[in-house]
């Protein structure tokens, strides 16, 4: 921040505070319960990720105080080349090819094309869209679920939970990018992975999570990959995180696990965005990507 914006006056948590009285404004990621009510002249709050689940988590954060999260196209662009990363990576079978390449096995499987396989993304909000415009591109079938219905050309919009199960239905590699919200927990669970669609060439479907660990329920992955119910799974976001040694998604031959790195935060671009935001707001322009403290994201 110093370097970004040097006429700053910067103080860190918790041991450079000063006169906590002279804070207006916090960027915080992970913030323990009660810091941000620490601050008695907050004017906004930050978030310095895309979500802002562990700010609106605190039972005690104050009312009333603006609260941004990142959108910004570095961010994006990370999230869509994991995304991109792992359905194609699926689609082409690279950890069959690796393990056969371990075992010196020339095994010239047939393959299929990006056209066979139907990508449904959860949540279509700033990475959702972005991902499902660049798999549409590659020649996937591509749908999203929101909770409002969105137009993006050659890309299939299903909304609200009466249209969740007919989502699921044309689903062969499930996506989320869902913010975490009591209304997303749990929902990657049993009974949703045996609504998907069965007919893509796996003859059973992939997950995907990069949106929070609290959207999948850990034990009916496993229990689904291993009644063959759910083919493959991708797992960027756990339930404690970091995911503990002694879990079984780290050894499953069929789960990807990544360390919460889909969409990591640039130090120094995501300072230029709080810098300037901070700007806008001494100006008093209005403020953008504001979190709805009522939707929960
Ligand atoms: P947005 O707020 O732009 O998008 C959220 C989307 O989710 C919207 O389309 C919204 O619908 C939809 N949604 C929310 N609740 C529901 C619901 N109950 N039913 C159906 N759809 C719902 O967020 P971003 O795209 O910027 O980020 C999404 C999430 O990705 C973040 O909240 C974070 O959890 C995760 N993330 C993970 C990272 C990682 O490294 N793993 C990095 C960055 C983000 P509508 O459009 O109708 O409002
Ligand atoms: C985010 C994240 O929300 O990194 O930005 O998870």
């Amino acid at each position: 921040m110093r370097k970004v914006a040097p006429d700053l006056d910067v103080r860190v948590w918790p041991g450079q505070m000063g006169n906590v009285g002279d804070i207006e404004y916090c960027a915080a990621w992970l913030p323990p319960p009660g810091v941000l009510k620490s601050l008695p002249n907050l004017r906004v709050i930050m978030s310095l990720g895309a979500g802002a689940d562990a700010i609106l988590g605190d039972p005690t954060l104050p009312a009333n105080i603006p609260i941004i999260r990142v959108n910004d196209p570095d961010l994006t662009g990370r999230m869509t080349e994991y995304i991109v990363l792992h359905v194609l990576m699926h689609h082409r079978q690279q950890r069959r090819i690796d393990a056969n390449q371990r075992n010196r096995i020339w095994d010239s499987f047939p393959t299929h094309a990006a056209k066979d396989l139907s990508v449904g993304i959860m949540g279509m909000g700033v990475m959702g869209a972005d991902s499902a415009v660049r798999l549409r591109d590659i020649g996937f079938r591509v749908a999203g679920w929101s909770r409002s219905r969105k137009e993006i050309p050659g890309i299939g919009s299903f909304a609200g939970d009466a249209e969740f199960d007919a989502f699921l239905a044309r689903t062969d590699i499930l996506v989320s990018l869902l913010p975490a919200t009591p209304d997303t927990d749990g929902i990657i669970n049993r009974a949703a992975i045996r609504k998907l669609s069965r007919k893509g060439p796996f003859g059973a479907p992939v997950v995907i999570n990069a949106g929070r660990g609290r959207q999948q329920v850990a034990d009916d992955i496993l229990a689904a990959l291993d009644a063959g119910e759910l083919h493959a799974a991708t797992l960027d976001v756990f339930m404690p995180e970091p995911l503990p040694p002694d879990s079984p998604l780290w050894t499953h031959p069929r789960v990807t696990v990544t360390p919460h790195c889909a969409a990591d935060s640039d130090p120094e671009t995501i300072c230029a965005y709080v810098a300037a935001n901070i700007r806008r707001h001494q100006r008093g322009a209005k403020l953008e990507n504001l979190v709805d403290r009522a939707r929960g994201y």
